[in-house]
């Protein structure tokens, strides 16, 4: 039985990212059937209850205000759309609804109270409740557990080095910064990243040893491979080779053994034979539902389609974890504290995204 290490280093992640690839395979193959039953794939399903108008600038992101995106902002979702939403993805075959807004971080007020009392409606819904909503205090953390969140989605997204290069409105240490408020609750944690942004294998290795050096590490890690969307600064990236994304996956799970590996965004350009190839590598958990947040994901019947194909069966919910108690709102043990935390804002100079910037202000002329 492979050990889960928290000290791997970059040079060793990276020789095994670069291993001959039938044997790569086959380590992460093996690994993956020592901790997790290979037929099974946890089914999660994305609501986007906030979309666009992001203060932030995100070189990758379609839902940032200062590009100029064919993404159409809206208000926060009613807790009434948020259930009928959950009841057809639990209709689907998904276990876990994750809940993405376009915040940079989440506020005390009206809006986040919505949003708890989302929460509690899909816990009672008997599914996993998962959060994406920027950066969260302690507090904020604690009343979202509380309420019965079952997961919080923050992504590391890439190396600390390369992370410059992408976004200027927040730094790295702001993201574990969470993870870390995260871990002083009962709440798992999903944090992973995306591929194919112009970064380099070494930062892709960089980005797994920031995971997995975390201690306990993340429960769930998506893979993303960038969806390059128009008006966007990385608009005209290459899209990732599906080898490159086998070799993540594969990576992915042998640095971190116990934990679900998702495969993410991209895969409306993976065919069925390159995602088996993945799910061989140790992937066991993906995004179902035609959408992701704003871009196209793949049928729901074809999932189910290539699952059968494939003699995979979806993962039932709670199994890694028990369900979380949901506390009522009049019961809550934490107030909203209303503090104004003090995350970064380093406003270095990254060149593609200031083009962007302008291009849409062109645009919009
Ligand atoms: N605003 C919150 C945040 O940034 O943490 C939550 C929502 S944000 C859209 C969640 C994640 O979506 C990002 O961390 C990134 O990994 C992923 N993402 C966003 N745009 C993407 C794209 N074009 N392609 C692939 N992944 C993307
Ligand atoms: C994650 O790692 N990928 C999801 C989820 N966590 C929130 C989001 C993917 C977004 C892809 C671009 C879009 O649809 O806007
Ligand atoms: Fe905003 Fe999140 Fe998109 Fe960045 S990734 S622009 S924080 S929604």
């Amino acid at each position: 039985m492979s050990i889960t290490r928290h000290n791997w280093t970059k040079e060793e992640i990276l020789d095994l990212y670069n291993k001959p690839l039938m044997e790569l395979l086959y380590d992460a193959a093996t690994i993956h059937r020592e901790h997790h039953d290979p037929n099974t794939v946890q089914v999660s399903t994305l609501l986007s209850i906030k979309t666009g108008g992001c203060p932030e600038d995100c070189g990758y992101c379609p839902q940032a205000a200062r590009y100029h995106t064919n993404v159409e902002g809206n208000d926060l979702m009613s807790v009434h759309q948020v259930k009928a939403q959950a009841l057809r993805a639990k209709a689907s075959g998904s276990s876990r609804v994750c809940m993405g807004a376009a915040w940079r971080n989440v506020k005390d007020g009206p809006e986040f109270d919505e949003v708890l009392e989302m929460v509690r409606t899909i816990n009672k819904l008997d599914m996993e409740v998962c959060c994406t909503l920027g950066m969260i205090t302690e507090n904020q953390a604690h009343r979202l557990a509380e309420a019965g969140l079952y997961a919080y989605n923050h992504n590391l997204d890439s190396s600390e080095e390369y992370y410059k290069e992408v976004i200027s409105t927040r730094g790295y240490q702001d993201r574990l910064d969470t993870i870390d408020n995260v871990r002083k609750t009962n709440v798992t944690v999903c944090s992973g990243g995306i591929i194919g942004m112009g970064e380099k294998s070494e930062d892709r290795a960089g980005m797994l040893v920031a995971l997995s050096t975390l201690n306990p590490q993340p429960e769930s890690v998506p893979i993303n491979a960038l969806v390059a969307v128009d008006g966007t600064p990385l608009e005209d990236q290459e899209p990732v080779s599906i080898w490159e994304m086998i070799r993540m996956v594969a990576t992915t799970r042998i640095v971190m053994p116990e934990t679900q590996v998702r495969l993410s965004a991209g895969r409306t350009e993976m065919s069925r034979e390159g995602q088996a190839m993945c799910f061989f590598a140790g992937a066991n958990s993906i995004f179902a539902g035609d959408k992701l947040l704003t871009t196209p994901n793949p049928d729901v019947n074809e999932d189910m389609e290539m699952f059968k194909l494939l003699g995979l069966n979806p993962q039932k919910p709670f199994i890694k974890k028990m369900q979380p108690e949901t506390i009522e709102a009049a019961d809550s043990q934490y107030e909203a504290l209303g503090e104004k935390p003090k995350w970064t804002r380093p406003e270095h100079r990254i060149d593609r995204n200031e083009e962007a910037k302008l291009k849409a202000k062109e645009v919009l002329k």
